[in-house]
């Protein structure tokens, strides 16, 4: 599938798109496959069920963070690559490298009664470039279902056109800044009550619409994230586990400055 003129528009101005199943139906089913396996070898999937509840055990964290290793493989690399003709053309061609050798995955265990909103750890994961441009674009994909209460990664649409005219800032500093507006002052502070109007609410940051929208889906959905976002993790209040996959592509042309 090749992106439409509607939704390069809608990368262009929310900074985040979200393709339903788009990856290979056989690469996907295999990979959902290899994963259940994983878990299933130490006791949490099995008969087809989940074997989890919020009063997750030590033993079950660092089991996850053992199967969080054998989950950085070739197979999930091929996978995420299927994204890069969309990534190529986002980027208008530019050649871009990813970050880590194997995409990230990003395993959630249930961990809350009452999902809402975040109010901590939200960041980028690009220093603001001189230039004001993209430094890349960042894949997610789903390895289980993923529902609003299951730890869905959580972002800031539109906040990519803000902050692009300061020079290089990095995530502390884009934070920093961001805070001098209510929005952000309010999404970042944990006292704000009714924190999932966030999600319906969306408010005007100078002239850029912005929103918090989560990432929920299924497997063989893919969400491409311009790098400039602002995002941030979510608990998980559901029984099974949020299991997504992750890669941040960056524009070579900017290597020096993203990591400089
Ligand atoms: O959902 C998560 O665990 C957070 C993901 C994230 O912050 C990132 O990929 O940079």
């Amino acid at each position: 599938m090749a992106l439409n003129d509607s939704l390069r528009e809608e990368f262009k101005l929310r900074g985040l798109i979200n393709i339903k199943d788009y990856l290979p139906a056989q690469k996907v089913a295999e990979a959902v496959s290899y994963t259940r396996h994983q878990f299933e070898q130490e006791g949490l999937w099995k008969t087809g069920e989940w074997k989890l509840d919020y009063d997750v055990t030590k033993e079950q964290l660092s089991v996850s963070k053992s199967i969080k290793r054998k989950l950085k493989n070739q197979q999930f690399a091929d996978l995420v690559a299927e994204a890069m003709p969309l990534i190529d053309d986002l980027l208008n061609g530019q050649a871009v490298y990813p970050s880590l050798d194997y995409p990230q995955p990003l395993i959630t265990l249930p961990n809350a009664l009452e999902w809402e909103v975040p109010f901590r750890s939200w960041h980028v994961d690009a220093v603001r470039l001189v230039n004001g441009g993209i430094p890349g674009v960042q894949v997610f994909t789903f390895l289980e279902s993923v529902t609003l209460d299951c730890a869905p990664t959580v972002a800031v649409t539109g906040s990519h056109r803000l902050l692009n005219d300061q020079g290089t800032l990095r995530s502390k500093d884009v934070v920093e800044q961001l805070k001098q507006e209510l929005y952000f002052n309010e999404l970042l502070h944990k006292n704000t009550p009714d924190r999932n109007r966030f999600l319906e609410e969306t408010r005007q940051v100078g002239t850029v619409d912005v929103q918090v929208v989560p990432m929920v889906g299924e497997p063989g959905d893919i969400y491409l994230m311009d790098l400039r976002v602002v995002h941030a993790p979510s608990d998980n209040a559901s029984s099974i586990p949020r299991i997504m996959l992750t890669q941040r592509f960056f524009l070579e042309s900017a290597r020096a400055e993203v990591w400089g």
